[in-house]
């Protein structure tokens, strides 16, 4: 079988068990981590994403919502959450949610992603009421909403179990859920960067009862503040146990730090290489996991295209407005045209193919889309 010349001969190894489907252990992760034989990774980790994938990238026609900036966590990774008593904070009203989703909209969007901060008012009953809204009025548009800290911070000040209150979210519209909020699962860690977020466990437990439920998610990880190459290793090797166990993740989507106005300003950017090879890892290590995204926002469209060569499959989608990375000084667009992302995907060499939420193919004119079951 060919062979290629590694730079980092400890790759050879790693090669054998990527083509046999064996299963690479915590000590091949940090391997991978601490080689520096970029193309070696992206070779073998490419291999893995054509085995699954072929020549397709994925991507979606998206829209994000985020209702509120409001949040009680202050986490120190984050620019964009405001106290409540922040004159720069902002909540919408359940009108400028839904008006806020249909602009945009000429080109049908398939997914409305909704996220916001952790808002000490509003309840479960308005984010139902705002689910159920939107379904009213674009009954098509698949609802990835909340993330598993949200839902665990509804869950808490309305003292119900986690159980209930996803079953109260889904009977109201959710349809999946994405995957922000896991940044690194080492309680070390999350002392320094969200001390006042849910702990790690938490957050699994969180998914496994909406994945219980029948409801797909995502799941991240952030990188490139203060955590080891121990804490991404472990980070990855309990999302992969979870999905052992539920089979509920679709997509895994490494995150880089953005350091610009946050408490953690002195931190300085992660480069291409490391976003890269975080894009490498994952693809390797989560074996069990379909999906890895390459999100050209926190990336750039330039380094998520060369992403699809190196792990990734899917490239996110339009999105129209994005608050999170732009607050932390993200210097991307805020927004991609259709044919643009297109146009990215073809100039990687690889097959673009439109996807709703949960992957199934999209034809589609400018206002209206079919998914293709
Ligand atoms: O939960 C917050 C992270 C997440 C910063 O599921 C930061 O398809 C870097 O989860 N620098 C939100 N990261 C984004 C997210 C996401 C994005 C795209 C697609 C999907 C999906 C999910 O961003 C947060 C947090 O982990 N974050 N602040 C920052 N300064």
């Amino acid at each position: 079988m060919n062979q290629p010349a590694f730079e980092d001969l400890r790759l050879a190894a790693i090669l054998d068990k990527a083509r046999a489907g064996i299963r690479l252990s915590f000590q091949d992760g940090l391997t991978l981590y601490r080689s520096a034989d970029l193309l070696g990774l992206g070779y073998i980790a490419n291999l893995v994403r054509e085995r699954l994938h072929g020549s397709v990238t994925y991507f979606n026609v998206n829209r994000h919502i985020n209702p509120t900036d409001v949040c009680v966590a202050s986490c120190r990774l984050c620019a964009f959450g405001k106290r409540v008593r922040d004159t720069r904070a902002y909540t919408m009203s359940l009108e400028q949610v839904w008006e806020t989703a249909g602009r945009g909209y000429s080109e049908a969007a398939t997914e409305f992603h909704i996220v916001g901060g952790l808002h000490p008012e509003l309840t479960l009953d308005w984010y139902c009421e705002m689910l159920r809204g939107l379904k009213r009025r674009y009954p098509e548009v698949h609802l990835k909403a909340f993330t598993m800290v949200e839902v665990a911070y509804l869950a808490k000040r309305e003292k119900l179990s986690l159980h209930e209150t996803l079953a109260r979210l889904k009977d109201a519209g959710v349809d999946s859920l994405p995957g922000g909020g896991a940044e690194i699962f080492s309680e070390r860690v999350r002392r320094i960067i969200c001390d006042h977020k849910i702990d790690g466990d938490q957050w699994l437990e969180t998914a496994r009862i909406a994945h219980r439920l029948g409801l797909k998610s995502n799941c991240t990880m952030l990188y490139g503040h203060v955590e080891a190459d121990e804490d991404r290793v472990d980070h990855l090797v309990r999302l992969r146990e979870l999905q052992d166990e539920t089979g509920g993740f679709q997509t895994f989507i490494p995150l880089a730090f953005h350091p610009d106005n946050t408490a953690l300003q002195h931190i300085g950017k992660t480069t291409g290489f490391a976003d890269l090879k975080a894009i490498a890892v994952a693809r390797l290590m989560l074996d069990n996991v379909p999906h890895i995204k390459a999100y050209w926002v926190m990336m750039t469209p330039r380094v998520a295209q060369i992403a699809q060569r190196f792990g990734a499959d899917d490239i996110d989608g339009t999105i129209v407005e994005e608050r999170i990375y732009h607050d932390a000084g993200a210097t991307t667009s805020q927004s991609l045209r259709r044919g643009e992302l297109l146009d990215l995907i073809r100039k990687a060499g690889r097959e673009p193919v439109e996807r709703d939420t949960l992957y199934r193919p999209v034809t589609r004119t400018e206002t209206t889309f079919t998914v293709l079951a």
